[in-house]
């Protein structure tokens, strides 16, 4: 069976709120203490979904996680009822949505073995995110159990942050061949935390038994990290042998552009400048928080969020190119703002694996069908609003657990509970 792109998103979750507790996410500053709306943020969630099954794409899930994450309290020697107002908040956030960040992936044609190796990222900076490792890898090893296609690694020591693929990119001449995977790491010491450490990435490329001619690392420049891009995927994304990057995304540019001009066939840079579009633009926008994918129909299509077409300068940017010759044909609209305040836009929400989907646990593969399941579940379940102040109000936390157990059984996946 040839291997295809599968998207997985994750399904966002009934305690999705607006905590604030991403130091250099300016949108989850922004926001704090706002009041969220899960509800309408998983169903939005969903209506994504629906949209890349309509251009033809193979779409998948990761389920949300326990929370309150008790036993992460119970090993702070606290709960629920007792932690603190921060505590609580970092127990309760729905942050395991951004799938992006839930592991690297190297797909099969990259790797020493021929399988389709998959890394845990730990995401040891941020309080909240360093607990979700446990339940992704609890998640990656029933979806990916076929061990002929898959190898599925615990993350890397938690000394080195690695905050999986929104700091790891993949060119091709097209996407069953073998790629050039090219690592973006940050260097500690800047106004905002550097999340993705250097040695994570190589740890990453050993396990995955990468042809170390074929392996990129490269520095994510200090003034994007500066700028709000807290991920590399803030400010750069790519596609078979498409790079679409800001001209701030990396410290080396050229490195980065001659490494990808000799080792990938046909090589296409898709370069915005800081004139047509300042790098504040981006991030408030997330032009490059975009899904950059190849339907069946050929012609590749960027998939952007609204917030895109709301900014002048991205707007009549994204218009120019494709009035041009340029190599993405087509730009879809899709409507995630419940994540986006919190600084997860469209390409956040998925990780993208190269696979054979019949190799894939087929419970968390969707087709619209199975959407339209999801969908009444959450209708039926997911909290409308949180206010930050009742995050640990018994009823609330009470519904929330009820809400992910409903989808779980739903889906037959219970034995995740
Ligand atoms: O890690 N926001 C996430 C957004 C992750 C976006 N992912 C990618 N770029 N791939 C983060 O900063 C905010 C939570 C809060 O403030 O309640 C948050 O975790």
């Amino acid at each position: 069976m040839p291997l295809r792109e599968i998207n997985f998103d994750g399904i966002v979750g009934p305690s999705h709120n607006y905590a604030g507790l991403s130091l250099g996410n300016l949108a989850s500053t922004r926001n704090a203490r706002q009041v969220s709306q899960p509800r309408a943020a998983a169903l939005e969630g969903v209506e994504k979904m629906r949209a890349n099954l309509q251009l033809g794409l193979a779409q998948g899930i990761f389920l949300p996680h326990p929370r309150p994450d008790r036993d992460w309290l119970a090993r702070l020697g606290t709960t629920i009822e007792q932690a603190d107002d921060a505590l609580a908040a970092n127990a309760m956030s729905a942050s395991a949505m951004w799938a992006a960040n839930a592991a690297t992936v190297s797909p099969a044609p990259d790797t020493g073995d021929g399988t389709c190796h998959l890394t845990v990222a730990n995401l040891r900076t941020m309080p909240h995110r360093s607990h979700e490792w446990q339940a992704t890898l609890a998640q990656l090893q029933v979806a990916f159990a076929d061990r002929a296609a898959f190898t599925v690694h615990g993350p890397v020591p938690g000394v080195f942050g690695d905050e999986g693929a929104a700091n790891h990119m993949r060119l091709c001449a097209s996407h069953g061949e073998s790629g050039v995977e090219v690592f973006v790491y940050g260097r500690t010491g800047g106004a905002f935390p550097a999340r993705q450490h250097i040695e994570a990435c190589k740890a990453i490329a050993r396990f995955h038994q990468l042809d170390p001619e074929r392996t990129i690392f490269a520095e994510q420049s200090p003034q994007a990290i500066e700028a709000g891009a807290f991920h590399n995927d803030v400010v750069a994304v790519a596609n078979e042998r498409v790079l679409f990057a800001h001209e701030q995304a990396f410290a080396d540019r050229d490195a980065v552009v001659a490494g990808c001009e000799r080792l990938v066939p046909g090589f296409e840079l898709v370069e915005v400048s800081a004139a047509d579009v300042p790098i504040a633009d981006a991030v408030t926008s997330y032009l490059f928080n975009a899904q950059l994918v190849s339907p069946p129909d050929g012609e590749m299509t960027l998939i952007v969020p609204s917030e895109a077409r709301e900014t002048p300068s991205v707007w009549a940017w994204l218009q120019r190119h494709l009035s041009g010759n340029g190599p993405i044909r087509k730009v879809e609209v899709v409507d995630v703002r419940q994540s986006m305040a919190n600084g997860g836009g469209p390409a956040c929400l998925r990780l993208r694996v190269l696979a054979d989907p019949a190799t894939v646990d087929p419970r968390f593969m969707v087709d619209a069908a199975k959407l339209d399941r999801i969908a009444a579940v959450i209708e039926a379940h997911w909290p409308q609003t949180i206010g930050n102040d009742g995050l640990r109000d018994p009823a609330l936390v009470e519904t929330i657990e009820r809400a992910r157990l409903a989808l779980l059984n739903e889906l037959d996946l219970a034995q995740l509970a």
